[in-house]
């Protein structure tokens, strides 16, 4: 059922299961920030909301709990505050019939009351936190492309009743080209209750970040916005811890606790507290909890935000001018997949900062697949968004993408990313810092080495180091001048700019400038712990022969592999591998 690509990698999200821990147990434990401190007293930004040079009032108020939605109008139906439904098994057929149309419970989910309430599963003390009276407004953006019925009612219905009216300056829905007649005139006549409520329709398939952008585009409010996926349920008092964070700073990027929905019963589930956004390469996005003693460390509360070193991508508030200054997402982006880590990487590097909101919550449904068609094959187009993502963001770092897994996509000719000039441009005038000190400062724990191996490159059976000789490799007296070496993750062996490749006739060897795309420079690390088959074996060369040192003249050569010559063992000073 995962998604695997050509080397068994993932490239979806995690399933819920897999990375989201759930609990159904009431929570305590805290929370706090494992980077840096978090901000003691609130800053006041003079610059968010109306252009009044006043200072703020501390006028504060509690958290609008909405009481409303505790007691629903049906407290008998179905799926009723949240709870598991289990369907007799004579259902299953047809459970089983209307799955795909979502990849979730399609059929249990129409038997649920489009308004039902959730348990409120905020940490006990978030419905005494204070916030502003003067907090920004926001418009709520949904974009969706053939949506369940009831569950895009759903989500719409739990904006609209736990959101303060006040505050809820429009709900957007963009419809990125449904195909299902009951979104067009069914919907349009449903939503026409609510004045409140826009759709806008896109003539062609545009994908998720094209979509959000169109809905952006289009909206009335002008401080912040909200994006949401189209099938989940705001938690009670979800919207003002979020845009009370926009108001105390405005490159602050709120983002709720995603908590689940079953796609098999649709019941409300809790997650852990101290989870954080991340990601592992090549670029894949998962949850991390906050490290034990960080948290006693710094006596985090559970109601304290927690910063992000990315985003899971689709439930934040960002203020709007913030979010067209930073040049919103990537419009080359097609489809699903990237932009949470274009917009995280863009945030953090340029002046933001991501931060999930605890007492914030909203339900997902999680699926394990997409329920929509890819108008080109999905795992290309994932890849190419994820190749965009990192051209642009990962400096030298890009060397990681690429080398877990993603070698093939660096041959344009097999893959065309598209033009990067105007991102390229925009993270020069944005002055956003390098991607080495996002990884030292945002997300240190990651501890990600450039490169797998570096310094001298030693021959065991002659005690001598791999040198460079003009644009060649000559082979000497282990010195620290000219014998520096990085093994990358690319594979090649490089020193600066030049790189060694292999000739494809005779055993030779050049030393020139470094080209990731090409075969000669890629060279197999072979190790065990035995230590008998450190080889550096050419992946060029037609039977993959392995550098080895000639004790007759002292230079090197490439010859067919043999496990046990000391002469084709070699060590590099440092290893960063594994
Ligand atoms: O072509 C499309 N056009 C759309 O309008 C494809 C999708 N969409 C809509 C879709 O109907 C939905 O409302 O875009 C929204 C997101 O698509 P999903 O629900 O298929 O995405 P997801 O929940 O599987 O994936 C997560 O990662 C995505 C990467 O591009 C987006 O950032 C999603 O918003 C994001 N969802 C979340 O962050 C919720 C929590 C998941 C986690 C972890
Ligand atoms: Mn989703």
């Amino acid at each position: 059922e995962k998604d695997l690509n050509k080397n068994g990698l993932k490239v979806s999200h995690p399933t819920a299961e897999e990375a989201h821990p759930v609990k159904t147990i009431s929570q305590q434990a805290p929370i706090k920030d494992v980077n840096r401190k978090e901000d003691v007293k609130p800053k006041i930004n003079l610059q968010a909301g109306d252009n009044s040079s006043a200072v703020r009032k501390p006028g504060v108020h509690k958290v609008l709990s909405l009481d409303a939605t505790h007691a629903p109008r049906d407290p008998n139906a179905v799926g009723q505050f949240g709870q598991p439904v289990i369907l007799p098994g004579s259902k299953n057929a047809e459970v089983m019939k209307r799955w795909n149309e979502g990849h979730f419970n399609v059929y249990l989910s129409d038997q649920i009351p489009v308004d039902r309430a959730v348990p409120d599963t905020r940490p006990e003390t978030c419905a005494q936190n204070l916030v502003h009276n003067d907090l920004p407004t926001t418009t709520v953006i949904f974009c969706f492309v053939d949506e369940v019925w009831s569950t895009l009612l759903r989500s719409v219905h739990s904006v609209l009743n736990r959101s303060p009216p006040h505050l809820l300056k429009e709900i957007i829905l963009v419809d990125d080209a449904s195909t299902k007649d009951y979104l067009k005139e069914q919907l349009d006549e449903y939503m026409s209750q609510f004045p409140r409520v826009r759709i806008i329709r896109l003539k062609e398939r545009q994908g998720l970040i094209r979509a959000r952008l169109a809905g952006a585009a289009v909206a009335k409010g002008k401080d912040v916005l909200t994006f949401l996926d189209s099938h989940i349920e705001c938690n009670v008092g979800w919207l003002e811890p979020l845009l009370e964070r926009v108001y105390l700073d405005r490159k602050k990027v709120p983002c709720p606790v995603i908590e689940v929905i079953s796609d098999k019963d649709m019941s409300y589930l809790l997650v852990d507290n101290f989870q954080r956004g991340i990601f592992k390469w090549p670029l894949v996005f998962g949850w991390s909890p906050v490290p034990e003693d960080v948290i006693k460390k710094n006596n985090m509360k559970v109601t304290d935000p927690i910063r992000c070193p990315v985003m899971a991508g689709g439930l934040f508030s960002i203020d709007k001018k913030y979010f067209f200054e930073l040049g919103a997402y990537d419009p080359g982006l097609d489809v699903w997949g990237g932009e949470n880590m274009e917009i995280s990487f863009k945030i953090w590097m340029c002046g933001g900062e991501i931060e999930i909101i605890p007492c914030s919550r909203v339900g997902h449904i999680f699926r394990g697949q997409n329920p929509y068609k890819f108008p080109k094959d999905r795992q290309k187009t994932v890849e190419r968004n994820l190749a965009r993502v990192a051209e642009v963001w990962l400096d030298e770092y890009k060397d990681l993408f690429y080398g877990h897994g993603y070698q093939h996509l660096l041959d344009r000719k097999v893959i065309d990313i598209g033009n990067l000039t105007e991102q390229i441009e925009l993270r020069k005038k944005l002055k956003c810092k390098s991607f080495k000190w996002y990884l030292d400062n945002v997300f240190p724990d990651m501890d990600t080495p450039v490169v797998k191996a570096e310094g001298l490159v030693f021959n065991r059976g002659l005690r001598k180091c791999l040198a460079l000789q003009k644009d060649s490799l000559s082979f000497e007296i282990c010195d620290l001048s000219n014998q520096q070496f990085n093994y990358t993750w690319m594979k090649s062996i490089r020193h600066q700019d030049l790189c060694v490749a292999a000739q494809s006739t005779g055993s030779g060897f050049a030393l020139v400038p470094c080209d990731n795309t090409k075969r000669e420079f890629r060279w197999f690390y072979k190790t065990s712990n035995s230590a008998l088959t450190e080889h550096l074996v050419s992946e060029f060369v037609p039977n993959h022969m392995c550098l080895e040192a000639e004790p007759r003249d002292d230079s090197v050569r490439l010859r067919p592999c043999q496990p046990s010559s000391v002469f084709q063992k070699w060590e590099f000073t440092r290893y960063h591998l594994q």
